[in-house]
């Protein structure tokens, strides 16, 4: 079948560009894997998930009833919640009609001689003329090549591939391997159920209180009479959520004020504490000091000293990884059924039929939890054989790393665009506000094109230099770089290592690609 437009994935960002494009009276068809809409909340149903961006803010803005209908429950949104709202959004606005599910997307290749995008999925082929790729960031879940992997006796999970039903822990001996923000949020649910929790830990990780509680009906009240202003304070910030940001440094004030700062927003719960002080990302002294802090909170939750200090990170800048805000996660660790192993010492060897084995022990375990991660970014976009002008394919144009022109489009693959592709900053924000702001983007574009009768866009080859130049510039200035994070590709072996979200924050970012609207696409080639 022939689509004026073909949008890959229909999870909250392939929702929103299908309602967009409908609304410009363009034809579209959404491929989705899975059965159902929500992208990542359906897949990570893993227990204990919860999105870390609070429900008020964690939720499209671009239709008032919607926003002011829907009732969150919680403080921050769990799993189920999510996707209760992901559903209501396609019922609400009819869009599971343009949406084929259980068909994924295997290739697409631009055909220059006819201007279209021919998209080859595991069910049939189509064509269109625009290719826009929604497949998330945090999609393409990975298991470490541990060998013995398949000779495992019992279950094993991928937190991103948990089981629709459901698992029982109860009277099991767990393995959970990885301690990132998926690991953290599960250990502690785990633990309240299973006999036994064995936690393989590599690299430890700061985590934050969340302190989660039942929405409070006159905050839900006051944000939805605010909408309007707190959305446009969201748009233009640092991360797209609403906490406040302290400018000032941390070296410039007392102890004394420090410690009632941290100590005010560690009660508060939730990210915002890394808005403790504007020089945490930058200044390693301030960061420390940051670190610290959280360090001295651990010592204090975990009552075995040496099991803390296992716990207190000390390899890492805070921040410079994913921050993760957990539910009990340190104080899980005085239960009597939790054993955690450090894996840096003594590392993963094999998956054993019985269990986990590493170079100093074996440990029997009845089911494997697999909180391992994802080939971030690039990997879901990789994963699709894709083919650009002159059959250059996008594995082999990004092999030394992602180039995009503002992470909207890459050159060479006309009229395809990237929803929260590398080089713009997705990951480090609050991912429904940078969805919306490249949805409307892209809409805009393409509107303005067919205003134009303008048949092709690309991206400029030096516009797009020069923006992963910035990109590049930018993370330098920060302490990014001295992390072994999945930001760098650093968790896939092999994968080069090129810091891929835009650390400029969503306001500066929103404010460029709006300029680059205005002045009419330059860094962008129109052919008519
Ligand atoms: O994955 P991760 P995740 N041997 O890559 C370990 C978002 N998210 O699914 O750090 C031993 O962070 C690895 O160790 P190391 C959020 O953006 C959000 O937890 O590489 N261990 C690490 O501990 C998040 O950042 C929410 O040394 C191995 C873990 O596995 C992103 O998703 C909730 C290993 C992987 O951690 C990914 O989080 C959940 C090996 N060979 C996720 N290989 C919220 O909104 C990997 N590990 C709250």
């Amino acid at each position: 079948m022939r689509y004026d437009a073909i949008v890959v994935g229909a999870g909250f960002a392939g929702m929103y560009m299908l309602h967009k494009l409908r609304g410009l009276g363009l034809s579209v068809r959404v491929f989705e894997t899975g059965d159902g809409v929500g992208g990542t909340w359906y897949w990570n149903r893993y227990p204990g998930a919860r999105c870390d961006v609070e429900s008020m803010e964690y939720s499209y803005s671009f239709d008032d009833e919607l926003q002011q209908e829907w009732e969150w429950t919680e403080r921050y949104p769990s799993q189920p919640e999510i996707l209760r709202y992901a559903n209501h959004v396609a019922d609400r606005f009819d869009l599971r009609g343009d949406i084929e599910f259980e068909t994924r997307v295997t290739g697409a290749g631009y055909d220059e001689t006819a201007n279209l995008w021919r998209v080859a999925t595991d069910r049939g082929d189509h064509e269109a003329k625009y290719l826009i790729t929604a497949v998330g960031c945090l999609s393409a879940a990975r298991i470490p090549d541990f060998p013995g992997v398949g000779v495992f006796r019992g279950p094993s999970y991928h937190t991103g591939r948990w089981p629709h039903e459901g698992v029982d822990f109860a009277g099991r001996r767990v393995a959970v391997i990885g301690t990132g923000s998926s690991g953290i949020q599960a250990i502690p649910v785990i633990a309240a159920q299973a006999e036994h929790v064995t936690v393989f830990q590599r690299t430890a990780n700061y985590s934050l209180p969340a302190w989660n509680r039942p929405m409070e009906p006159e905050y839900a009240q006051w944000v939805k009479a605010n909408y309007p202003e707190i959305r446009t304070t969201m748009r233009t910030s640092v991360s797209g959520v609403m906490s406040t940001y302290n400018s000032t440094s941390a070296l410039e004030v007392t102890e004394e004020d420090r410690r009632r700062e941290f100590e005010t927003r560690w009660a508060k719960g939730g990210a915002a504490f890394l808005g403790s002080y504007g020089d945490i990302a930058v200044n390693p002294d301030a960061n420390e000091l940051t670190a610290e802090f959280v360090r001295a909170k651990i010592r204090e939750i975990v009552t075995d000293p040496r099991v803390a200090e296992l716990l207190a990170p000390k390899d890492h800048p805070i921040g410079t990884k994913r921050i993760c805000i957990d539910t009990d996660y340190y104080a899980t660790y005085n239960r009597p059924n939790v054993t955690l192993v450090d894996v840096r010492a003594a590392p993963i060897e094999e998956i054993t039929a019985n269990g986990v084995r590493t170079a100093d022990a074996e440990y029997a375990a009845d089911m494997i939890v697999y909180a391992t991660g994802y080939d971030a970014m690039t990997g879901p976009l990789l994963g699709i054989d894709i083919t650009g002008k002159g059959g250059l394919s996008l594995r082999r144009k990004w092999e030394a790393g992602p180039r995009t022109y503002l992470g909207l489009m890459t050159a060479g693959f006309p009229n395809m665009f990237t929803i929260t592709g590398p080089g713009s900053p997705s990951v480090l924000s609050n991912m429904i506000v940078s969805i919306e702001q490249h949805v409307d983007w892209i809409a805009g574009c393409l509107d303005r094109l067919r205003a134009d009768g303008v048949a092709t866009i690309d991206a400029d080859p030096a516009a797009e230099d020069a923006w992963v130049e910035h990109v590049n510039e930018v993370a330098g200035r920060t302490l990014y770089m001295r992390a072994n994070s999945w930001y760098l590709g650093a968790n896939i072996p092999g994968k080069p290592r090129v810091f891929m979200p835009y650390v400029g924050g969503v306001g500066a970012y929103r404010e460029k690609c709006d300029q680059i609207t205005a002045d009419g696409y330059p860094g962008f080639v129109l052919s008519p």
